[in-house]
């Protein structure tokens, strides 16, 4: 059976493609998502691809991602330096989880560099733009082929 990877987007990722080109680079979530999609699929994984800019549908997600997601990649937005919630919920998840960032939080303002979801990722990307999200397939997909192997 295909294993199926949730990627989660957080608060203002919709907005991708619009403004700040210089941080967050020219592509729109719609094109971060075909790539995922078809990166996905060309290493046996089926990719699930949803943004928010609720809080609690992030949460709902991970919850759903129990059921249903052999790993989880989430890109929180400003939700990675606040939600307690979304770590809680995080926490509650069995499989592996990547952390992606478009952007260095490191190279960025001092708050932003304290990521809650990092404490419940098994790793993270950032600063690499949207090719953050098809390292982060390559690794999950690895690591799930050694889990059902
Ligand atoms: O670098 C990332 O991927 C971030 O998760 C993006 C978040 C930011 O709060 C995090 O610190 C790092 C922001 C989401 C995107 O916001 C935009 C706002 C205007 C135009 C385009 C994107």
């Amino acid at each position: 059976m295909t294993a199926t990877v949730f990627v989660i987007n957080g608060p203002n990722l919709n907005l991708l493609g619009e403004r700040e080109p210089e941080i967050y680079g020219r592509e729109t979530l719609a094109d971060i998502e075909a790539a995922a999609v078809a990166h996905g699929a060309a290493l046996g994984l089926s990719v699930f691809f949803r943004q928010s800019n609720h809080e609690g549908d992030l949460i709902d997600w991970v919850h759903q991602g129990r059921r249903e997601a052999a790993g989880l990649i989430v890109n929180a937005g400003g939700l990675t330096h606040t939600s307690v919630a979304l770590l809680d919920a995080l926490n509650a998840f069995a499989g592996p989880i990547v952390e992606v960032h478009l952007s260095n939080i490191h190279r960025r303002e001092s708050f932003r560099h304290h990521s809650y979801v990092a404490s419940a990722a098994l790793g993270s990307i950032c600063g690499l733009g949207s090719h953050g999200y098809l390292l982060a397939l390559d690794a999950l997909a690895k690591i799930i082929d050694r889990t059902h192997a």
